[in-house]
């Protein structure tokens, strides 16, 4: 397994000798990156592929796919899942197959796929501010923006930890609205001693090599509606309904054999992709503990979690730098910290220079999407990785002067 690998200044003195930013070399002699995948068996992979090739069947519909697609329903306990190319392409699906129009309320604290898949088939995302405690869509705020036009809402489970799925049924009840999530950062998480997957009239879940559980690329939309299974199961492939006939317009939304193959094998992993995970989470946590302004993103230990993202909170009222600084700091060091997902999808085009992005209000959504940043883990980080990491902090913040200076040209 490839491993980021140290420095020989910092193996040869075992002490942080001084912080790259202010011109010592960097601490790591190879990039680590947020998002390096978390990989299964691979002699397991190799001999699914191997059954593949020998049995020529490469996509659509395979017994690959279809044993994924029995796996995934069981886990999360929902009785349909339809396995996709992608999430992004499952959420155009999804929406579709809903029949969602007009506009669609969505947060706009999340990745610019959540947006696109409705715009991209000509639905208005009309953006809603978080719960700044959540990072989730605050349903609070989800009122003031239903209109004649609104079909939907489309809740994100950020970091894999849930929306208050309670208070967004209630809304969707109560103006006659239809609701499902994006739940790609949340396979294997639970809410209520529920698995995620069965909230809304759907849910997606992404498995990107960078996901917790990935596929290379890959997604699945899991329901417990059989007729909108059966809708979306036709849109993935073009609309066939058998052979020469098509019943509804669809697009080619299919799960190849290796992509499957692959996530079978990232199944078996399960547990130790979490273990792994949560060992780091701990680490970084006691690590970034004593440190003024920073604050981890914490899950709630009576549920189920990936652990997949380790989110620190830079308050910039209490912490020696800002979030940018503690990120150029970082940058230098090699760790590439993310600031996921700055600046707001509001804030990007299209949507800043369109009504969606120009009349948003957002205030808690700019305030987090300033202050957030995403450290690396998974199976390629060591403890050794995260202390090194949690010894950059340390370093910057007691240098916290002399970086500010240097990074501002003085
Ligand atoms: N909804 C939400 C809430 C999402 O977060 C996402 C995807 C979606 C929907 C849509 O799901 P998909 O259609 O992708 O299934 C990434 C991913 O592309 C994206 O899947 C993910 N969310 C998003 C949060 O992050 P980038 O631009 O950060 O990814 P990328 O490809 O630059 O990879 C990040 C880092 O990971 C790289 O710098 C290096 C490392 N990496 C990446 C890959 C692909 C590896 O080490 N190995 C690899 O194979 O967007």
């Amino acid at each position: 397994m490839p491993r980021s690998k140290l420095t020989p200044r910092t193996r040869r003195s075992g002490r942080h000798p001084g912080l790259a930013v202010l011109g010592a070399p960097p601490m790591f002699s190879e990039r680590v990156h947020v998002g390096r995948p978390n990989l299964g068996d691979r002699r397991a992979f190799l001999s699914r592929v191997a059954d593949m090739l020998n049995r020529r069947w490469l996509s659509n519909d395979g017994p690959f796919v279809k044993e994924l697609e029995a796996r995934l329903a069981d886990l999360v306990g929902v009785k349909h899942c339809v396995a996709m190319c992608n999430a992004t392409i499952a959420l155009e699906i999804a929406a579709r197959a809903l029949d969602l129009r007009g506009e669609v309320l969505v947060p706009s604290f999340t990745f610019i796929a959540t947006a696109h898949a409705l715009q991209w088939q000509g639905i208005t995302p009309v953006f809603v501010d978080i719960d700044p405690r959540t990072h989730n869509i605050d349903p609070a705020a989800i009122e003031r923006h239903i209109t004649a036009r609104t079909t939907g809402i489309v809740g994100v489970h950020l970091w894999g930890r849930p929306c208050d799925t309670a208070a967004l049924e209630a809304i969707a009840a109560r103006h006659n609205l239809t609701h499902f999530y994006d739940a790609a950062h949340a396979f294997a998480c639970s809410h209520g001693g529920r698995m995620i997957g069965g909230f809304g009239a759907c849910e997606v879940f992404s498995f990107h090599a960078t996901k917790f559980l990935n596929s290379f690329e890959g997604g699945a939309v899991v329901t417990n509606d059989a007729d909108l299974a059966h809708r979306m199961r036709l849109m993935r492939n073009f609309g066939f309904v058998d052979y020469d006939r098509v019943d509804y317009i669809g697009t080619n939304g299919k799960m190849n054999e290796i992509c499957a193959a692959m996530a079978l094998v990232s199944l078996d992993a399960l547990p130790d992709f979490i273990a792994i995970n949560r060992r780091n989470f701990e680490a970084y946590s006691r690590g970034l503990r004593e440190l003024p302004g920073l604050s981890l993103v914490r899950y709630d230990p009576t549920e189920r979690n990936n652990y997949q993202y380790v989110v620190v909170e830079v308050d910039p009222a209490v912490a020696p730098l800002h979030r940018d600084e503690l990120i150029s700091v970082l940058h230098a060091e090699r760790v590439l910290a993310r600031r996921y997902f700055w600046p707001g999808c509001h804030r990007m085009e299209p949507y800043r220079s369109l009504p969606s992005g120009t009349d948003a209000r957002l205030p808690e959504t700019e305030r987090v999407a300033s202050r957030v940043l995403v450290l690396p883990t998974g199976q390629g980080v060591t403890l050794g990785t995260v202390a090194t990491i949690c010894e950059i902090f340390r370093s910057a913040f007691d240098r916290a002067g002399q970086i500010r200076a240097r990074l501002s040209g003085q």
